[in-house]
């Protein structure tokens, strides 16, 4: 899904957004971006907030649908709403598209179902390609809604002048490399069987990143949540000081997750922070900085990449923890209870 998703869209160096009627005038003047979705679509928003205000310099705002469409939002005409949702019909999410175009902004959704009602209603629409087989927790949802995130920035980036076109090219071979080295992190797969199997019984678990890796905590920390039914948080490990730290004790496990070249060291004093307290860490780390090692109980290592781009690598060693720690708790990971596909009311 991803190599589609991504391969589709680049033809010779050149990014083509399919015929969204956004002008190249019309986004060199956005003024904010509003993300607004729900679950793992507002999971995938918060991480390209981080990418859309690197490579652009855009402000963007990232809202949840529900509370949004309720909040009376500040909206403005040369601002863009960004609507992101996988099914296209989730119902907080078409409100707050409609409240948008209610206050005359241009709203561009990324959409997995074609012809749904947010398709339809958006002035844009990108979608993710990740075919009609969708899990009701979603996995290739996350990946590809990531993908189309960082095709428009770096497509905005090159429009608002804001990346070098050196850079601009570094970046899309990159991107161009993500499909196989997720494929690759499969080869750790029975490692994380076993570690599944060694802390099923656990009811708590932490996930700790900072910047981007905090975005993708969130989205693995839910994942553990829907279909394993472990109670989980992701924290922005800065936050632990601030009284997280409490809830650290003998035995509970905490994945950290570092790819963050500029924020590596921070998150490993974190790492050594809860480690004093009992906790059992599994970190998630760029090949190379085995340093780590001495510090964590285990660690996965992610191929290297820039690090606007490591949310699509580092989910997926925690997708695959949650789906095995799902089996060893007996759960379907088919039908999660109390989930629905998508939520139309
Ligand atoms: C949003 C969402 C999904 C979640 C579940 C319930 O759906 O929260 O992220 O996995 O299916 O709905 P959507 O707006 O992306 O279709």
């Amino acid at each position: 899904a991803l190599r589609t998703c991504i391969g589709s869209r680049i033809h010779d160096g050149d990014i083509r957004l399919d015929k969204i009627r956004l002008t190249d005038d019309q986004i060199r003047n956005i003024g904010r971006i509003h993300i607004v979705a729900c679950g793992s679509a507002w999971h995938a928003g918060i991480v390209g907030k981080y990418v859309i205000e690197e490579l652009t310099r855009i402000p963007v705002e990232v809202d949840l649908a529900s509370e949004f469409r309720y909040r009376r939002p500040i909206l403005r005409r040369n601002d863009l709403c960004i609507t992101i949702s996988q099914s296209g019909e989730t119902a907080d999410t078409l409100a707050a598209l409609r409240e948008a175009k209610a206050n005359d902004v241009h709203v561009l959704s990324i959409v997995n179902a074609v012809g749904s009602s947010i398709a339809r209603e958006s002035d844009d629409v990108l979608y993710t390609m990740a075919g009609p087989e969708i899990a009701v927790a979603t996995t290739k949802g996350y990946s590809t809604q990531l993908a189309v995130l960082y095709l428009i920035a770096l497509k905005f980036g090159e429009i608002r002048q804001t990346i070098a076109p050196a850079t601009a090219a570094k970046l899309l071979t990159a991107l161009e490399a993500l499909p196989d080295q997720l494929e690759s992190l499969f080869a750790d797969e029975d490692a994380l069987k076993a570690l599944a199997k060694q802390h099923a019984d656990k009811n708590n678990v932490f996930v700790i990143g900072r910047g981007i890796d905090y975005g993708a905590s969130l989205e693995s920390s839910l994942k553990l949540k829907e279909i394993s039914y472990v109670h989980s948080e992701a924290y922005a490990a800065g936050e632990l000081k601030h009284g997280t730290i409490s809830l650290i004790e003998e035995g509970t496990l905490v994945v950290a997750v570092a790819t963050q070249d500029q924020l590596y060291e921070k998150l490993v004093s974190n790492v050594k922070e809860v480690k004093a307290r009992g906790a059992y860490v599994v970190a998630i780390v760029k090949e190379g900085c085995t340093d780590v090692e001495g510090v964590a109980d285990k660690v996965f290592y992610i191929p290297q990449t820039e690090d606007i781009f490591t949310s699509t690598l580092t989910v997926v060693p925690m997708q695959l923890f949650a789906y095995y720690t799902a089996i060893e708790r007996g759960c379907d990971v088919d039908k999660p209870r109390n989930l629905a596909k998508s939520v139309t009311v």
